[in-house]
């Protein structure tokens, strides 16, 4: 079967390929097409906006199509950066620099807890629309480590791992991410609609 996923972060699209592969899913994505589509993420939740992106692209298209909106939420800031994640300190903003500003706005506080969070949306072209939700707990690390996952990994301290999701080899992020937790009820629940 093939899964359209209509998302051009293409960290967000190996991930996917990584978990979707080995149990014969065919991953292709807005990458994959000849024209440049941007579509306005402007939903007040994760839910909202995975909706709206996984919509666009069944109605367009006239095919089955998920998304993901995922993001960053810390208590002590009062859960930013959240569906803002991307477009945190600006969109086009290294990660090397969002990450460092991240650790300076938590240098006195002593909740460091975080918590990634996914949703991905299930779009049919008729209409029919669902959302599976995954995330996984941590806190914000006390400095930037490992040269692995993308985004906010490098100060995403996962205590199981004791070290940060990026300092650990990407297949066990995918055992345990958001993403990963997120996945397995979409695929529960393709499983069972078959
Ligand atoms: P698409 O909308 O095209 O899928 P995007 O990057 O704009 O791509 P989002 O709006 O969902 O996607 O923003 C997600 C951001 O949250 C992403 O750019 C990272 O900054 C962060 N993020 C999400 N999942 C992450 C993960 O597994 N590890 C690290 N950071 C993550």
């Amino acid at each position: 079967m093939n899964i359209f996923i209509a998302s051009a972060n293409k960290h967000k699209i190996e991930e996917f390929k990584e978990m979707l592969e080995p149990l014969g899913y065919e991953i292709s994505s807005l990458n994959d097409l000849d024209e440049d589509i941007e579509i306005e993420e402007n939903g007040h939740s994760f839910e909202e906006n995975a909706l709206i992106k996984a919509r666009y692209i069944a109605k367009k298209f006239g095919i089955i199509a998920i998304s993901d909106d995922s993001g960053l939420e810390i208590d002590a800031l009062n859960k930013q950066p959240g569906i803002y994640s991307a477009r945190f300190l600006g969109h086009d903003t290294s990660y090397d620099y969002k990450n460092l500003e991240i650790l300076k706005m938590m240098k006195d506080k002593k909740d460091r807890t975080c918590r990634f969070i996914c949703a991905i949306a299930l779009c049919y072209p008729d209409g029919k629309e669902y959302v599976f939700t995954g995330s996984i707990e941590g806190t914000v690390a006390y400095a930037i480590e490992g040269p692995n996952g993308f985004g906010y990994d490098p100060i995403f301290y996962y205590e199981p791992f004791k070290t940060t999701l990026a300092n650990v080899d990407p297949s066990k992020k995918n055992q345990v991410s958001h993403r990963h937790n997120a996945l397995v009820k979409l695929l529960e629940f393709l499983n069972e609609s078959k």
